[in-house]
């Protein structure tokens, strides 16, 4: 594997980028009345405009040869097919298999994947039927009116997010709430309100020994108990979603009640398989099906669509020109619909949990920025918040806008708005405001030429600065599905690009073994240990809050 920075395109792009950092993309649509038709690109119901941005048609060519020549299409074909590409783990990335709706087998290992999924799925609709239509029932025989999913990281984030932006597909008589936190004050929150006889709990966990999900399932059973008094009770209300079946089994929940999952699927990459169970109660199976039909069609997309065409490929592209060559650390999503408000803290986990890595695939350190830090909120609240920085901060942030085209609800006037407002913001990072015109308006409006120009500076709005648009029909699970995979693929081809691996998660290691004997030294003295002065003064200040000796 050739190191990225001696990729012809790579130098290309360096020589390019020192032609291109004084251009002005005001100008550039004045010049270019094409622009929008050629920097923007449909799929399905899906609009991306990517004209606001800091590249030419020629800037794209050459992004396109990085990705030729950093063996993109190579590598897409070898995660389709099955192939161990999450070599730190030796696992294959298959989560375009889940979503597939005509199966041909796929073998990997011996075994048909396809017909595995298809398995699942099947057990997956019996059980979302009947408690849709109340042949599941509780133990003393009432329906299940309230889901309580416990799971955390990428066995909560994906269905909690969709769940959110969903809710307007909800089945009636049944509400689905998400746990993760170890802090009791979430289950216990939850709780209050729900009926120990009338509650169901996903128990949501790969494998099935994380710490977080375990102690809220052992407390979840422990309030169930108290309350039916039965512990056959639990077989009603208990189901579990995971890879390990001796830890299920060991648990207390019976292996009929359980819906595997596979080493291939990913975390944050699983909420298109049982992980989805409480995506599924929430909005029905056939809207389930839609969510992953609308997956799968960006899969073909991403497939199949030259590079030039690919959406997924053009936005990872994108975030390589400004993270390696403008050198921007981070990237903002707004999405202008107030049901993605869980998208950002989805993303974040895709993205930063995928390309947050600092070694390559020939497991050298790498020379270059990776994964950006990703940020935002929707719109508009975050024009009343943190917009100012990004409008006139020093740093040039790229981002990226959502926003539905066709009003969703009674209240079209207020959607109107929220539209207006969205293309607004990025017409204002484009256009910005200059002095001069600050200046006149300020005069017209009465004050001295001095005062104006003391003020004017404050007022100016650099512009030139980038968005992407991605326009959609409505929210409705089948974009939904295309959108969440319009977004994993494009970590896919940045994870390429930098020549990393973007399935593996060590990361999160180091933190969850250093916590049992710090855990241990907060009550006893002998078990103090080696720590740094740091960690050792905050053990100290607690022993001695708890009136214990340090
Ligand atoms: C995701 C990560 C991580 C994981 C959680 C929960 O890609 O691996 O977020 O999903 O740590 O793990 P379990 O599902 O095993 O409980």
């Amino acid at each position: 594997m050739k190191p990225l920075k001696h990729l012809p395109a790579w130098k290309d792009l360096e020589q390019h980028y020192k032609s291109m950092r004084d251009f002005d993309m005001r100008t550039a649509f004045r010049e270019d009345t094409r622009r929008f038709e050629q920097l923007s690109l449909r799929c399905g119901n899906l609009l991306l405009d990517y004209s606001k941005n800091r590249v030419t048609t020629e800037t794209m060519r050459h992004l396109m040869q990085l990705a030729r020549e950093s063996g993109l299409e190579d590598m897409r074909a070898a995660m389709c097919k099955g192939e161990r590409i999450n070599f730190t783990e030796k696992r294959a990335v298959l989560h375009v298999a889940l979503r597939a709706p005509v199966r041909p087998p796929l073998m990997v290992e011996g075994v048909d994947v396809e017909r595995e999924v298809a398995k699942v799925l099947q057990r997956m609709q019996h059980f979302v039927e009947a408690v849709h239509n109340g042949s599941w029932l509780g133990y003393t025989g009432k329906p299940i009116r309230d889901v309580v999913n416990i799971g955390i990281g990428g066995s909560d984030l994906g269905p909690a997010m969709v769940c959110a932006a969903l809710d307007h597909y909800a089945v009636e008589n049944l509400r689905v709430h998400f746990v993760s936190n170890l802090d009791p004050a979430h289950l216990a929150t939850t709780l209050k309100s729900l009926d120990p006889e009338t509650t169901l709990f996903i128990v949501a966990s790969k494998t099935f020994t994380t710490l977080e999900t375990l102690a809220n399932a052992n407390s979840a059973k422990a309030w169930l108990l108290a309350a039916l008094r039965a512990p056959a009770a639990v077989a009603r209300h208990f189901v579990a979603l995971s890879t390990n079946v001796q830890a299920v089994e060991a648990f207390g929940i019976d292996p009929d009640n359980m819906f595997i999952f596979w080493d291939w699927v990913g975390g944050r990459y699983s909420l298109w398989s049982a992980i989805g169970l409480s995506i599924a109660l929430q909005i029905g199976w056939g809207n389930f099906q839609a969510l992953l039909a609308g997956a799968h069609a960006m899969d073909v997309h991403f497939k199949e669509a030259p590079l030039e065409a690919n959406m997924p490929v053009i936005l990872g592209m994108l975030g390589i020109w400004y993270a390696n060559f403008w050198g921007t650390d981070t990237y903002g999503i707004f999405p202008y619909d107030q049901r993605l408000r869980l998208l950002v803290p989805f993303l974040q986990q895709l993205d930063m949990e995928s390309n947050g890595k600092n070694v390559n695939r020939a497991n050298k350190l790498v020379n270059y920025n990776t994964g950006p830090i990703v940020w935002g909120a929707p719109g508009t609240n975050g024009q009343h918040a943190f917009f100012e920085l990004v409008h006139q901060g020093t740093r040039l942030i790229p981002t990226d806008f959502l926003a539905a085209a066709v009003n969703p609800t009674p209240l079209a006037d207020q959607h109107e708005w929220l539209l207006a407002n969205c293309l607004a913001q990025t017409e204002a990072l484009l256009k910005g405001k200059s002095r001069a015109v600050i200046e006149a308006e300020l005069i017209t409006q009465g004050m001295t030429r001095e005062a104006a120009k003391a003020l004017a500076p404050h007022k100016v709005f650099p512009g030139n600065r980038p968005s992407n648009t991605l326009l959609y029909q409505k929210l409705d699970p089948h974009t939904l599905g295309m959108l969440i995979a319009l977004y994993e693929h494009k970590v896919f081809v940045q994870g390429v690009i930098w020549q990393i691996n973007s399935f593996d998660q060590w990361g999160v290691e180091l933190g969850k073994q250093l916590a049992p004997p710090i855990r241990a030294a907060l009550s006893s003295v002998r078990a103090i240990g080696e720590h740094d002065g740091s960690t050792l003064g905050l053990i100290a200040d607690i022993r001695r809050r708890r009136g214990l000796s340090t």
